[in-house]
This record gives structure tokens, sequence and C-alpha cells, in this order.
């Protein structure tokens, strides 16, 4: 089984994670890691410790010339602003963080303890176990892409367009939108949003093309694709629903608007539309599968709401810290290589094999005998 854990506070000495379950002779790129490490620092609307750190990761163990071993891949990303010690006390828990359940489960008084674990900057790592998976999906053609799909009430307008297209467009926007108009006034919302002390949220969608059908099971209920990737999802900071195709939208149609008729085109199974979102009964149907994430506003306020001390025990305004107005590239970077360990996971679950040419020769039998 492909699985990973992760360690590291957001101001702690450094992020790591061990990556285990991939097998040998898989090339590991370092560059490769390190551009999604940087697009995932990037995006209109991030604070001040973006400017600090340029992340960038250390393979430690697992590697070899260039190849993975199939033994477990150790990673590690340096934090430059590294001031744990020094930091002061949080005792007045801002809504919506982490710091108020935290301070209540966790027997402290200081919100502290538990939001240098809690931040988003533990998903630095998340991305780079992501990255490499993302490079394992590539030996199949399986191509994992994001983009942002909507900023507070501002929709982004791109049914007309490819998946390329759509790739294309976000990969030169500095919100991940490949709707430029859109774009404009999502960076106007963040302007207004940042004069008010405040802070936005939006979606963001995931497609991945060239998926093999059958991945995951209608089987057993803890190994359905889509309950493994709306929980990996789900696991982001700020995210608050996962939806697959049409999502819950989709739940106010009738079965016959809502289900996609099948058809054959040669010797092709094809769909005339796809609401499902590329999965069915739990397995990815061979279709481009499609997940939206909705991400709420971060909960740091400049402005900040009524809160209280927790020491004092007296009312107070929440805590106001360094922080974004906005991090939906980044949620969509985390999301995008997030859903590609959940599908380098199933692709292994599926075709096991110790060596990539053995994984390789496993996928390429099953795949020659779905012909028709
Ligand atoms: C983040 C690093 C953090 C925040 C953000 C995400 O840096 P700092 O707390 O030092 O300013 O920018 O974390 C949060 C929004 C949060 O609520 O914790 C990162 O690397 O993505």
């Amino acid at each position: 089984m492909l699985r990973y854990l992760t360690a590291g506070e957001s101001h702690g000495k450094a992020l790591v994670a061990i990556l285990e379950g991939l097998p040998a002779g898989l090339k590991l790129n370092t560059k490769e890691i390190d551009g999604e490490l940087k697009r995932r620092q990037s995006g209109y609307g991030r604070g001040k410790r973006m400017e600090i750190e340029s992340d960038k990761v250390e393979i430690i163990s697992g590697l070899r010339k260039g190849h993975s071993l199939g033994s477990p891949i150790a990673l590690l990303i340096k934090n430059k602003d590294f001031k744990i010690d020094k930091l002061a006390q949080v005792t007045c828990p801002r809504p919506g963080h982490a710091d108020l359940a935290g301070i209540l489960k966790y027997d402290t008084q200081d919100a502290r303890d538990i939001l240098e674990r809690a931040s988003a900057r533990e998903t630095a790592v998340r991305v780079a176990v992501g990255a490499i998976c993302k490079g394992f999906l590539a030996e199949f053609g399986i191509d994992v892409i994001s983009h942002t799909t909507y900023l507070c009430s501002v929709d982004a307008q791109t049914g007309h367009l490819s998946v390329k297209d759509i790739a294309r467009n976000a990969s030169k926007s500095s919100l991940n939108c490949a709707d430029k108009y859109a774009e404009r006034l999502m960076i106007r919302r963040i302007e207004q949003a940042k004069e008010k002390g405040d802070t936005v949220g939006g979606g963001f969608e995931i497609i991945a093309l060239n998926v093999p059908p059958g991945l995951g099971s209608c089987m057993h209920f803890d190994r359905k694709i889509d309950a493994r990737l709306a929980g990996e999802l789900m696991s982001i900071q700020a995210v608050k629903g996962v939806e697959f195709g049409l999502g819950f939208e989709g739940a106010r149609l009738f079965g016959s608007q809502f289900h996609d008729p099948i058809a054959i085109q040669g010797k092709k199974i094809t769909r005339k539309r796809n609401n499902a979102g590329g999965v069915e009964g739990g397995m990815t149907n061979g279709e481009p599968l499609l997940v939206t994430c909705a991400m709420k506003p971060i909960s740091t306020l400049m402005k900040p709401l009524d809160s209280i001390d927790i020491k004092k025990k007296a009312p107070s305004k929440a805590a106001v810290e360094r922080s974004d107005i906005c991090a939906i590239v980044a949620a969509s970077v985390v999301g995008e290589n997030s859903t590609a360990f959940i599908l380098a996971q199933a692709v292994m679950e599926k075709f096991g094999g110790d060596s990539i040419g053995e994984t390789m020769r496993n996928y390429k039998g099953y795949m020659r005998a779905l012909k028709l």
C-alpha cells in the first residue's frame, strides 16, 4: 500500500515526509518537485511568508543515481522562518482556525502549540509527496491539472475551453484561473478584502486525464476511489467541500438528466457527457476525473472577529498575525498533488509490482484485455 506521513511545524526547523510503497526504478526529478513547490507558493493574495521562503526539497533516502530503490523515500523542506521557540503566545483563538478546539483538546492555554502544526505550511511537504506521484502517473500517461473556478462570488467561464486550453491559460494566471476576465474581477475582490481587513475563499477544479477504468472498488466502502479522494482533499486546510463532476447541483436533476448515456464509437466505449466526473460505483470509469473543492476564506482576519482571552476568561478580539488574504492557488496545487497521491496509490493497488517495469507490464496487460 502506497502511504505517507508528514511531520513539521510552520516555524519549526523543517517539514519532512516519508513516502513508502513506490516501486523501484522510477526516475525522481528534484527539479520537477521544486517546480510544484514554487507553484504552491504563488498566487495573488498570499502573505509575506511567501517572500521569506523559497521551498526546495531534499531527497534524503530511497534514491540512487536518480532512480527510486523501492525503499522509503524521505523528503525534507527546510523552513527559513525557523523561530518556533521565540514566537509569542496566542491566547485569543481565531474563529474558524484550529485554535479553540485545539486548546481544549490538548490542554494548553497557548494556541501557538496548536496552530504551528495546524497551519497550511504543512502542505508544502504534501506537495512534494504528490509531485513524486505525479511523475509516477506520467509513466502511465495520466496527467493531473487544476484551475480556479470561482473566488468569492466571481465565477470563471471555462465551459467552452478544452482541458489543454484550461491548463495553458491557468498556468499564465496569477490566480490559476483560465478565464482572464474573471481573473481581473477576482483580483479586485482580493483587493476589496484587503482594504477591509478581510479574507476570501473560492473553488478549484482538479482534472485527471487518461485515468484507466477500474481504480478503486465497489466491493467495500473504504476502497471506493471517490471516498478516498474526498477524504484526502477534505484534509487540506480550509477545504470544506468536495464535489465530483456536476456535484451537488446534480442532486436537483432527474436521473435522465444526470446520468451519462453510454455509447460505442468503433471499438471504443464512450459517454456523451461526464456529469459523474469519471467515477461510478466508487471506481474510475475511464472518463476524465473531475473533482471540485470549496475552500473557505482564511480565518486570520486583520479586522478580527469577537473572541475571548482564554487566560483572562474575558471577551477580547481574536488574535491577529501575518497571514494570507487568499490562498486559492496554493490550495489548488495541493489538491492537484494530493489527487496524484490517491491515484498513484490506486494504480499500485490495482497493478502492484516491485519495479516500475513490473507495474507497467501488469498495467499494459490489463489495458490490452479491456479492448473490445
Ligand atoms: C503558509 C504559511 C503560513 C501562512 C499560511 C500558509 O505562514 P505564516 O503563518 O508564517 O505567515 O501564510 O498559513 C495559514 C493560512 C494558516 O492559517 O496557518 C504556507 O506555507 O502555505
